[in-house]
C-alpha cells in the first residue's frame, strides 16, 4: 500500500477482525487472572490493538517480531494461535510453550514470534541479535521490535539503536507510548526532547503516528518496512496510545485521572475503524457479526484451555536451559 492508495475494504475488514480478536482475548485474559485461573501476571493490551495490527499487517510469515510484557496483541497479530496462547496463560499442556512460560514468556518460533519479555526492554536486544543474524545469513526477512515508553530511559534501548544503525540492520523499532511506565507518568521521569529524538540522535529515520488510528499505523508501517526491505537500515515508529486498564489486570489504575481515561476511551481504535467502514458502505450488522464470531472463537479457546490437563511433573525440567549441571550447583 502506498500513501496515494487507500487500503481496500477487505484489508480494513481483516484488520478490524484482528483488533476485535486481540481485544476479546485480553478481556478474557484479565478475567482469567482475576478468577485465579491464570497464574503470574497478565498485562492487557486493550486500547492499543491498532498498533500490533497495523504493523503486523505489513509483515510476512517469515519475518520476526520481539515483544515485551504487554505482548498478547503482538503474538496474535503475528499469527500465533489463540488456543495455544490461552492454554499457555492457564499453564496447561498444549500451551505454545508447553504451559510452562505463561503470559510474559509467550513465544512461537513457527510464527516468527521470538518472545514476550519481562525485562524492560530486553526484547529489543533480542531483536537486534535476530536482525544481525538475518543480515549475516543474507535472509529475505525483517525484524520488528515492540516496546513501551518505559524503555525510553533504559540503556539496552540505546545500545540496540546504536548497533542497528551502525550495522544497518533490517529492524523496525516500534515504541508504543501509552504515557505510563507501570504507575509512573513517563514524561515526569524523561529528560530531553522525548521518545522520537532518542532515535533521531542515532540518525535513524522516524515516523510518529496516532497509534489509535489503524489506517495511520498501517500506512506508516508500510512506508518504513518497504524502506527496510530495500536495504535502508533500521527505522523507528513512534505510536501514541493508551491502555484502558491498569498496568496489570488486577491494578485498578487509581493513579490516573478518570477524565483522562474517559477521553482516551472515546478515541477507541475499534469504534473508529467501524465508523470508517460504515462510511465505506459496510453494514453495521456485518461488523456486529464479526464481533460475535470472534467472541465465540475466544470463548472456545479459553474453554479448551480450562479443559486441558496441567503438564506432567516429569516434564518440569525439559525445555530448561542447561547451565552447567552439578558442578555449577
Ligand atoms: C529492567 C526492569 N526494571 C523494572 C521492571 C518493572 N517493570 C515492569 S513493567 C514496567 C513499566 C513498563 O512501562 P512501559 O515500557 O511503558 O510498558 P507498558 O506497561 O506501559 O506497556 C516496569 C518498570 C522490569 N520489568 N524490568
Ligand atoms: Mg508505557
Amino acid at each position: 500500500m502506498t500513501d496515494k492508495a487507500l487500503p481496500t475494504t477487505a484489508r480494513v475488514l481483516e484488520m478490524h477482525r484482528m483488533m476485535c480478536t486481540i481485544r476479546e482475548f485480553d478481556e478474557q485474559a484479565g478475567q482469567a487472572l482475576d478468577s485465579g485461573l491464570a497464574r503470574g501476571s497478565v498485562h492487557q493490551y486493550v486500547g492499543e490493538e491498532a498498533i500490533a495490527t497495523g504493523v503486523c499487517a505489513n509483515l510476512a510469515a517469515t519475518d520476526y517480531i520481539a515483544s515485551y510484557h504487554r505482548g498478547h496483541g503482538h503474538s496474535i497479530a503475528k499469527g500465533v494461535d489463540p488456543v495455544g496462547m490461552a492454554k499457555e496463560l492457564l499453564g496447561r499442556t498444549g500451551g505454545v510453550c508447553g504451559g510452562k512460560g505463561g503470559s510474559m514468556h509467550i513465544a512461537d518460533f513457527s510464527r516468527g514470534m521470538l518472545g514476550a519479555n519481562g525485562v524492560v526492554p530486553d526484547g529489543v536486544s533480542l531483536a537486534v541479535g535476530a536482525a544481525q543474524a538475518v543480515k549475516l545469513l543474507r535472509q529475505d526477512r525483517i525484524v520488528a521490535a515492540f516496546f513501551g515508553d518505559g524503555a525510553l530511559n533504559r540503556g539496552p534501548l540505546f545500545e540496540a539503536l546504536n548497533w542497528a544503525r551502525v550495522y544497518q540492520l533490517p529492524l523496525l523499532f516500534i515504541c508504543e507510548d501509552n504515557l505510563y511506565s507501570a504507575t509512573q507518568r513517563t514524561g515526569a521521569v524523561t529528560a530531553g526532547p522525548g521518545g522520537v529524538a532518542r532515535a533521531q540522535s542515532f540518525d535513524i529515520v522516524t515516523e510518529t503516528v496516532d497509534g489509535n488510528d489503524v489506517l495511520a499505523v498501517d500506512a506508516a508501517a508500510a512506508r518504513l518496512t518497504a524502506r527496510i526491505r530495500d536495504g535502508g537500515g533500521p527505522a523507528y515508529l513512534y505510536a501514541t496510545t493508551y491502555r484502558w486498564y491498569g498496568h496489570l489486570a488486577f491494578d485498578k489504575g487509581l493513579y490516573r485521572d478518570p477524565a483522562e481515561v474517559k477521553s482516551w476511551r472515546e478515541r477507541d481504535c475499534i469504534a473508529r475503524i467501524e465508523a470508517w467502514l460504515i462510511g465505506r458502505g459496510v453494514d453495521k450488522a456485518a461488523l456486529a457479526a464479526t464481533r460475535e464470531a470472534v467472541k465465540r472463537a475466544i470463548d472456545a479457546a479459553y474453554e479448551a484451555a480450562r479443559a486441558a490437563p496441567f503438564p506432567d511433573k516429569h516434564h518440569a525440567f525439559t525445555d530448561v536451559q542447561d547451565i552447567g549441571g552439578p558442578a555449577w550447583a
